[in-house]
């Protein structure tokens, strides 16, 4: 039998959250009636599909470097499944690096290192050599466990030979029911080589019903210098001064994109120092966004996603792990909603320090949908303050999560673990409904649970 996911009904009062123990002012509230409400959330919780909106993953057209035996295959396939991707995971090797240092291990012996290779380095040292705590090694566990592997087995070959026993389509499906993922989005970034010139080659890669594409175009807003010269090079004809031309040739160049991959939204990474100063802001980067990107945008329906706080490659040794988080401006999010009412915004920020004042610009714009713990962000502790704070200030108006899974397993503990804490949350929000003496039915929880995981983003791609 499948263990359930999250808490066991029968947990003793004392074990339950606060809120839920009977005390003076909620003396209304029984053992009986919190278990009861455990029982029905956490199973509407296991039992409900999410829609995914954001991960870097893709359908098996865009070719696969695994397993190890036939590394050479597709070096540069873009669909990352299977144990040894699991545990080269950027956030592992960072954690790796703390371990064993550069000192002894330096960085670019490493990556001259095979996957196998580097797999191996890492399994020793985060799941043999120490007991694997982290919220990315406990991710691991929890994805081994949930496809029936032995969790405590430390030879990597066996887990290997699983893997290597499953071909990448029918994992696809099995790892969207394990993890109750209805529909898997991806991030296609236009300006990266690889994935361009296999939409150019392959028009049909992403015609794949269980994955939507988006477009993502982070160099056309943080790096205008560097962009433009590239559309340039694809045919575009623009010019490094953003006159009328050049702006109408970047909106076409959207138009083509979007259509090509048939994106349900357009989405950039921003740094920290992003900034938009509103109407006489002639930077490039707000140019752009300003002139040509929401113009587009509104005009075909789409909404904008903007992930701002990474700050790229502090550490560039460490490659996709070498990024780090700072505080970013939220006054630019709240400009940016007000200048352009007839665009719709997905926004999600890394910063720790940013969420509040994101969740209480979110109450002031209808155009604002606020998605995710992102990144640094996603471990236990913090989606659990963010998730409690976006229900006491928006309702059930906002996406709880998404993914951002790299590697296709990795849905399974992602959405695992972020299940079970968005479930003791809603738990404890509903208790504090029913000390009120307002009763809260299954109907209530499975339309809730429903719109948090599903409905909330389906409803705001919706123009
Ligand atoms: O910009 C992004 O989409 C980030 O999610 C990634 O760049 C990042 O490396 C990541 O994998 C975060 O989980
Ligand atoms: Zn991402």
């Amino acid at each position: 039998m499948e263990p359930a996911i999250g808490s066991n009904p029968a947990l003793p009062a004392a074990k339950r959250p606060h809120s839920l123990r009977v005390d003076s002012h909620h003396s209304s509230f029984t053992d009986k009636r919190s278990a009861e409400l455990e029982h029905v959330v956490y199973s509407a919780m296991r039992s409900t599909p999410v829609w995914d909106l954001h991960t870097h993953l893709y359908p098996s057209a865009f070719g696969s470097p695994v397993p190890a035996a036939m590394e050479a295959v597709d070096p540069q396939g873009l669909s990352l499944w299977g144990i040894d991707e699991l545990l080269t995971y950027h956030y592992l090797v960072a954690e790796v690096y703390r371990v064993v240092p550069a000192t002894r291990l330096p960085y670019e012996q490493f990556w001259r290192m095979s996957k196998t290779q580097q797999a191996d380095h890492i399994w020793q040292h985060l799941f043999v050599d120490r007991t694997p705590l982290s919220e990315a090694c406990r991710g691991v566990l929890t994805t081994l466990a949930r496809l029936g592997l032995d969790p405590n087995e430390r030879d990597l070959e066996s887990h290997r030979k699983w893997f290597a026993a499953q071909t990448l389509d029918s994992h696809i499906d099995r790892v969207m029911e394990v993890s109750g993922v209805s529909r898997i989005t991806m991030t296609n970034a236009v300006f990266d080589d690889n994935e361009r010139n296999r939409w150019l080659a392959d028009p049909a890669a992403g015609a794949d019903d269980r994955f939507r594409a988006v477009l993502r175009f982070d160099p056309l807003l943080r790096d205008w210098q560097s962009a433009g010269p590239q559309l340039r090079e694809w045919g575009y004809d623009v010019s490094e001064d953003l006159n009328d031309k050049t702006i109408a040739e970047i909106r076409r160049f959207l138009h083509n994109w979007i259509n090509r991959i048939n994106a349900i939204y357009c989405a950039v990474s921003l740094p920290p120092s992003f900034h938009y100063g509103g109407p006489d802001d002639h930077s490039a980067g707000s140019t752009v966004l300003r002139e040509a990107v929401l113009p587009t945008l509104a005009e075909l329906g789409l909404p904008m996603a903007m992930m701002i706080g990474s700050r790229l490659q502090v550490n560039p040794s460490l490659k996709d792990a070498g990024d780090t988080v700072e505080k970013s401006d939220v006054a630019s999010v709240v400009q940016i909603c007000s200048d352009f009412p007839e665009n719709r915004f997905l926004c999600t920020m890394l910063a720790r320090e940013n969420q509040h004042e994101l969740a209480v610009a979110a109450r002031k714009f209808g155009n604002l949908m606020v998605f995710g713990c992102w990144w640094f962000l996603n471990n236990p502790s913090l989606v659990e303050e963010i998730t409690r704070m976006r229900l006491e200030l928006l309702g059930t108006t906002f996406v709880p999560q998404h993914s951002d899974a790299r590697v296709l397993d990795q849905l399974i503990y992602k959405w695992d673990h972020s299940r079970n804490i968005i479930a003791k949350v809603l738990v404890d929000k509903y208790a504090d409904v029913e000390a009120t003496g307002r009763r809260v039915s299954e109907g209530d929880i499975q339309r809730d649970v429903q719109h948090l995981l599903h409905g909330a983003f389906a409803d705001f791609l919706t123009p």
